[in-house]
């Protein structure tokens, strides 16, 4: 008999018939958003699971599922899941690292140069009509040519960020748990090596790549936020939680920095309504990952992992505990 499976999302039809092949699949095509409790009833009796941001894989989880061996994140992310928890309960974990690598980084510096250069602001003013003229003073905002680039969190995101920059001309500079190589840090456009507050006083742009976790909660609250430029942008590509969001809110209003980009928020797809109300913030839902090659790629690691973690093999991104 197969092992039955979970696909707690919706994903996609042929990355479902691939997991058919191995497996009793219970999928969740029509997309609800499981509550815990709702989560736990439909892991009763299944193997493995295939995950987003959206599950919470912990302790009170567990302790009501039974026969769980594995599941598989799709994403390079999984604060959503407690390691110590799963390591308790004999069940692996995985994630996808690697794949969406170069899309989440292209769409780090669309969104960095969309707050910097005042996009979105200007769209909406063009289409609420307001174009009557040009002026000198229209929409000015800091350049990102030959600036400083302040990457907190240099993973493999962060570099291939940093990488980019090089076309720029710009001076990178980062922050994070541990020093890369003296060939890393060649390849990441020479980046150097700097304690965050040094980071958060010289980065002309700051841009957040750093995991979630405890220690990085609120890494960005009105004390950070103070440190940085007047001119300087702020754009979060990591997780909401890790920017006070209220207090990006505060500095936002009286301009302590010139803007923000956002793709994460703390409670999403809940967001402080108050951001709506700002000009000098561009806002996106989530996508920096999204582009059609590599949310599939992100499926089929994800698929992969699960495939070979119910099948005996070493799953190739198994996560373990630090
Ligand atoms: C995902 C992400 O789209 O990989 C991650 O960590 O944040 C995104 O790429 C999202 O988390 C879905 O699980």
């Amino acid at each position: 008999m197969k092992p039955a499976i979970l696909v707690a999302r919706a994903v996609f039809p042929q990355v479902l018939e691939r997991l058919h092949q191995y497996f009793e699949v219970e999928s969740n095509q029509d997309d609800h958003i499981f509550t815990p409790a709702e989560l736990a009833s439909r892991l009763q009796g299944k193997q493995g699971a295939l995950t987003t941001a959206s599950a919470r894989i912990n302790e009170d989880l567990l302790q009501q599922v039974s026969g769980l061996k594995m599941v598989a994140n799709m994403a390079v992310g999984y604060d959503n899941i407690d390691l110590a928890a799963c390591h308790a309960h004999g069940v692996m974990a995985s994630n996808t690292p690697d794949v969406l690598n170069e899309t989440t980084a292209d769409f780090g510096w669309a969104l960095m140069m969309a707050a910097a250069r005042r996009i979105t602001e200007a769209e909406h003013w063009l289409r609420e009509g307001k174009w009557t003229k040009w002026r000198y003073d229209y929409f000015l905002g800091p350049d990102l040519h030959g600036a400083t680039l302040g990457i907190i969190g240099m993973g493999r995101i962060g570099q291939a960020i940093a990488r980019r920059s090089m076309g720029f001309n710009m001076k990178v500079l980062y922050h994070n748990r541990s020093r890369l190589s003296p060939e890393q840090e060649l390849a990441a456009n020479h980046a150097v090596y700097t304690g965050k507050e040094e980071l958060l006083r010289q980065a002309d742009h700051v841009i957040l790549v750093l995991p979630y976790s405890a220690a990085s909660h609120h890494a960005i609250g009105a004390a950070e936020l103070g440190m940085m430029k007047r001119t300087a942008t702020l754009t979060n590509l990591a997780r909401g939680g890790i920017v006070d969001d209220v207090a990006l809110i505060a500095a936002l209003k009286v301009k302590q920095i010139a803007s923000a980009g956002l793709d994460v928020f703390e409670n999403e797809p809940k967001f402080h309504p108050e951001f709506l109300t700002l000009d000098n913030v561009v806002l996106t839902p989530h996508i920096a990952s999204a582009s059609e090659k590599t949310r599939l790629a992100m499926a089929q690691c994800a698929a992969d992992n699960l495939i070979a973690g119910l099948t005996g093999d070493m799953p190739p991104n198994l996560l373990t505990l630090k």
